[in-house]
């Protein structure tokens, strides 16, 4: 689990933290600078090259699209600063990019800024660079490369990444022929894959991903080393750090009957409202109105131990199954939120989640998790703590299963099963059964939540 941010660098100006003037000072046409990966802040020292938008030769305008990166904290779209002409690329997708180091050469046309770094003379770094290059190119120099993937490229009149054009060539179609679907018409993978009938029509996009996995799956008889990346590169370092909490587990099994009923009443209600009910904002709005009573489970451990902060505001984190992998993005002030509110938001975070767009704030300050891996399957789970956070709560799939009632007369329980893990070195057994315990109450008796509500 992670915090990832998404932004938009526009012409590097906001990345940088200094406001530049793009207004033109002196006539530079033919110089060639380097655009350097700088300083995005946050502590991040390196991000991932997710996609190039532009190639070699490739004419850029300032604010164009660059290439999108990602961080353990940041997916970010950098925009060029300058006019010019692309000539060199320094990384291919998937490679790890330092803050500080150039990502492209760009070959000024028009006027510009005296500041542009040239690197007509620093020879060295370009050709350390290139070495670079050419070896994440499988030996290739950025000019080669272009030349083995010209063949359905010309002079820039389809406009598509190298990594649709490396696609297209594996699968030896021309892109001339794809329609694409991206700005300007750019071809997106997409459309390639849509193309070689992997993925439905267009429409079907959510889904489409989901689909598209199988065509990178099965490899027969060769084994395939990949560096780790994106969102399970994140995943790696957030759950080795929560390897070091002893995790206390707690399990329970809810009987959801009324919440159902009133899960279906709200539903029919939600299109009106523009929004869908599903039984996640139920859940959380327990779990907040839960942890007002036991706040120390809405709480950070300090690194060194010594502290723990009870967090005021209830940003109740939600693991989701995106196409890009498990992201947790958090809905802030749940205590503050009405069941409405708290699925509004939700549903603008699972659609944004799908698409990989989730802001840096969506992704920050959560104090408390809930994982509903019931939406897939399943029953009981160990779900691992997302640190700095104390706790985390698993559901399983709703189900019915014959139960006594007070009567001793059976009757169908729909029931949902959760697990609860707890920092045992902040959290002791009893608290996290009684917090479970109220929790349950207000899903089995939703009036008791209703009348809570403000
Ligand atoms: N039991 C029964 N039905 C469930 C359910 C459950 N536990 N969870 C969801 N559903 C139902 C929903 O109510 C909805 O039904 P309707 O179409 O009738 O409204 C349908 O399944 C689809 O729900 P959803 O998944 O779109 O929405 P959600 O709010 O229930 O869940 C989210 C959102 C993001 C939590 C979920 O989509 C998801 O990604 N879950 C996986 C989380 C995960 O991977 N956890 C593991 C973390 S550790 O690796």
């Amino acid at each position: 689990m992670s915090s990832l941010i998404s932004r938009r660098l526009i012409g590097g100006v906001f990345r940088f933290g200094h406001l530049r003037s793009l207004h033109s000072s002196s006539v530079w046409s033919g110089k060639v600078v380097q655009f350097k990966l700088s300083d995005i802040g946050e502590g991040i020292a390196e991000v991932q090259l997710k996609e190039w938008h532009v190639k070699t030769g490739d004419r850029v305008s300032q604010f164009d699209n660059l290439c999108d990166v990602q961080s353990d904290k940041a997916s970010v779209t950098i925009t060029s600063r300058y006019d010019g002409v692309i000539k060199r690329l320094y990384y291919k997708v998937d490679d790890v990019a330092p803050v500080g180091k150039a990502l492209v050469d760009i070959e000024l046309e028009g006027e510009g800024e005296d500041s542009a770094e040239s690197v007509d003379d620093d020879k060295s770094a370009q050709s350390a660079a290139a070495d670079k290059s050419k070896k994440a190119d499988g030996g290739k120099s950025s000019d080669e490369h272009e030349t083995s993937s010209s063949f359905a490229l010309h002079s820039g009149k389809v406009l598509a990444t190298p990594a649709v054009r490396r696609i297209a060539m594996e699968n030896k179609i021309k892109l001339g022929e794809v329609s694409g679907s991206g700005k300007n018409g750019r071809v997106m993978k997409e459309d390639v894959l849509r193309f070689l009938g992997h993925i439905g029509p267009a429409e079907t996009t959510s889904k489409a991903s989901d689909q598209s996995r199988p065509a990178f799956a099965p490899l027969s008889g060769q084994d395939k080393t990949i560096p780790i990346r994106g969102y399970t590169r994140i995943m790696m370092k957030t759950m080795t750090q929560a390897n070091t909490i002893p995790h206390f587990g707690y399990n329970d099994e809810v009987v959801v009957n009324r919440l159902i009923d009133l899960r279906a009443q709200l539903k029919k209600l939600a299109s009106e409202k523009g929004t869908k009910m599903s039984y996640m904002p139920l859940f959380i709005k327990a779990a907040s109105l839960a942890l007002t009573q036991y706040p120390v489970l809405n709480a950070s451990l300090d690194s060194s131990l010594e502290n723990i902060t009870y967090k005021s505001a209830h940003n109740i984190c939600v693991a989701m199954d995106t196409p890009g992998g498990l992201v947790v993005p958090n809905i802030k002030h749940c205590e503050q939120r009405n069941l409405w509110e708290i699925a509004l938001e939700l549903n603008r975070l699972q659609e944004a989640g799908k698409r990989q767009q989730l802001d840096r704030n969506d992704l920050a300050d959560g104090t408390f998790t809930l994982s509903n891996i019931g939406a897939i399957g399943g029953t009981y789970a160990s779900p691992v703590i997302f640190p700095p956070q104390v706790a985390i709560g698993a559901l399983g799939k709703i189900e019915v299963h014959p139960r006594y009632d007070h009567h001793m007369q059976i009757y169908p329980a729909h029931l949902v099963k959760v697990s609860w893990a707890a920092d045992h070195r902040v959290i002791d057994g009893a608290t996290m059964a009684r917090f479970s315990n109220v929790w349950k109450e207000y899903l089995e008796n939703p009036a008791l939540m209703i009348a809570e509500m403000r």
